[in-house]
């Protein structure tokens, strides 16, 4: 395993997780590698875990915050949430258990643009950082880190740390080597246009540089990336897939896009990857993406020569998946680039290259305010991500949803969005099963009808009436009946389902 560490002095440093973690104190901020189930440290989180119960058993305090690229998986969040090991974390997360333990108040979580969160790392908004623990595949003669499945915010952490663990993890593939394209944004104020004016465009090295005197800890893992397999396309998700391709037919016929220039960016889900499957039987050739996070989608779409390449930070690749890139990653690195994520999101690249994105939601109000992360406006889902990196700033920015949740008993569209986190300036195109509201080009009253087509029939009529209860407010730029606006929720929290009204 040794042949994995080429330089002597790190190789020096290997030691089992539970040694590692001894340089881990109560308080501590911790800079982590980890986005969408891949690329973070396998073997810390749970001896940081184990280390946290060992202290509670005492009667001892031990907390840290923690800082990755995003979410993590069930051996990363998941313990450290369930040891009540974690204070503070920041800028996304997804786990199950983690979303219990902030809905309780037992643990704090600020959601964060994700574009924003290297950037305020370096500017000190999280205090100092302790430590760095990042997963590597491979170090080189130099001490160089070839990165894993991911970049995220490394770079940021591993120059941020005071002290650095890495853990060099046997079960990626070794052929990642050359998929990373590592580019340093420069520090405010001195920072340059990134020169990328192509999606594939390489503009950095296939390592990341560091301090090495400011390694203490190197952990041998052989463990694989953790995602959830994705689900079969259902019929849903199969006639929402069906209407964003018609979206991109209209957008064709209206000369504003062509068969071999769709740019894509596509947010993570199930819904996301049938509209994946979806472009497979398309007339689309040539596609490419300037996106976040490789999913199985885009594995198929570049085996059946339909995308060129693609760009992301990390992969959100399910188990399957996974496997099939580690066999097959000396192929896959010709059409993928791993790039720090203040450059895969970065909304200035994301500007120029004119891309159309699509991401999930919980809610879109009648005016097209989108809420991706709070049920009833207090409950958090997962969180933001990258998804409003990409809305503000995409050429077009789509959402596809199915029209209910929970079998009927929550609406999609909503007469207000109980909590905000894309404005009706940023959401373009609301796509669910029953087609699409292009709202681009209309004020805020003829967007209501575009609105009410798509949500669900059974829904439909109440969404009617609170419109109706709306134009009598004297002001109408965008008419709201402030005392019912919310009536789909209360119903929702109080009766179990948004359409109980009273008779
Ligand atoms: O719950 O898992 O218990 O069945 O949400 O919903 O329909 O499977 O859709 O997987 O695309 O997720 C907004 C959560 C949608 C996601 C969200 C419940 C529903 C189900 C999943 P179950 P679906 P998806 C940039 C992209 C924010 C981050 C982002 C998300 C579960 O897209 O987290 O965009 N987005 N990142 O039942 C209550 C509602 C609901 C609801 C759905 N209105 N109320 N529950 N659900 N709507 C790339 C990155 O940042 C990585």
């Amino acid at each position: 395993m040794s042949d994995r560490i080429a330089n002597s002095h790190l190789r020096s440093l290997v030691m089992s997780a539970e040694e590692a973690a001894e340089h881990i104190n109560d308080g501590d901020t911790i800079g982590m590698s980890g986005f969408t189930g891949a690329a973070y440290p396998k073997a810390l989180p749970t001896a940081i875990a184990e280390k946290a119960k060992a202290f509670h058993g005492r009667g001892d305090d031990f907390k840290v915050n923690v800082l990755t690229g995003a979410s993590t998986a069930p051996d990363a969040d998941g313990v450290m949430a369930e040891a009540d090991a974690i204070n503070f974390r920041m800028p996304y997360q997804s786990d199950p258990v983690m979303r219990k333990k902030i809905n309780a108040a037992e643990m704090k979580y600020q959601d964060v643009h994700l574009s924003h969160s290297g950037l305020q790392v370096e500017q000190g908004f999280f205090g100092n950082i302790d430590v760095a623990i990042v997963e590597v595949a491979r170090i080189t003669e130099e001490g160089h880190l070839i990165p894993s499945s991911g970049v995220g915010n490394n770079i940021e952490y591993l120059e941020e740390a005071d002290k650095i663990i890495l853990e060099v993890n046997s079960w990626q593939s070794l052929d990642l080597e050359g998929m990373a394209d590592i580019y340093r944004v420069p520090r405010l104020p001195n920072r340059t246009p990134i020169p990328i004016n192509n999606v594939g465009d390489r503009i950095g090295t296939p390592y990341i540089q560091i301090d090495t005197d400011k390694v203490v800890a190197i952990v041998e893992t052989d463990a694989p990336d953790r995602n959830s397999p994705f689900k079969e396309p259902d019929e849903v998700s199969k006639q929402i897939a069906g209407n964003f391709l018609e979206f991109l037919e209209a957008e064709v016929a209206a000369g504003r896009l062509t068969y071999d220039r769709f740019i894509m960016q596509s947010g993570v889900g199930n819904v996301p990857n049938a509209v994946m499957a979806g472009l497979l039987d398309s007339k689309f050739e040539k596609i490419t993406a300037y996106t976040e996070v490789v999913q199985d989608g885009m594995l198929d779409l570049i085996d059946a020569g339909k995308m060129t390449v693609a760009s992301a930070t990390s992969f959100a690749l399910s188990p399957e998946y996974a496997d099939k890139m580690n066999r097959e990653a000396k192929k896959y690195r010709e059409h993928l680039v791993l790039r720090p994520l203040q450059i895969s999101n970065s909304p200035e690249v994301i500007r120029r290259m004119g891309l159309i994105a699509s991401n999930g939601m919980i809610e879109a109000d009648i005016y097209g305010n989108i809420n991706s992360t709070q049920v009833g406006g207090s409950r958090i889902m997962n969180g933001i991500g990258g998804s409003g990196d990409f809305t503000r700033n995409a050429f077009a920015s789509t959402f596809i949803s199915p029209s209910v949740a929970k079998d009927g008993a929550i609406s999609a569209i909503v007469p207000f969005a109980s909590h905000i986190d894309h404005t009706e300036h940023d959401a373009m195109v609301i796509i669910t099963e029953y087609g699409y509201a292009d709202l681009r080009g209309l004020a805020p009253r003829d967007r209501v009808a575009k609105m009410i087509s798509v949500a669900h029939p059974d829904y439909r009529p109440l969404l009617e009436e609170y419109y109706e209860r709306a134009l009598k407010n004297p002001h109408q730029q965008t008419p709201h009946d402030l005392r019912t606006a919310f009536d789909f929720h209360i119903n929702l929290a109080e009766r179990g389902s948004m359409n109980s009204f009273e008779s």
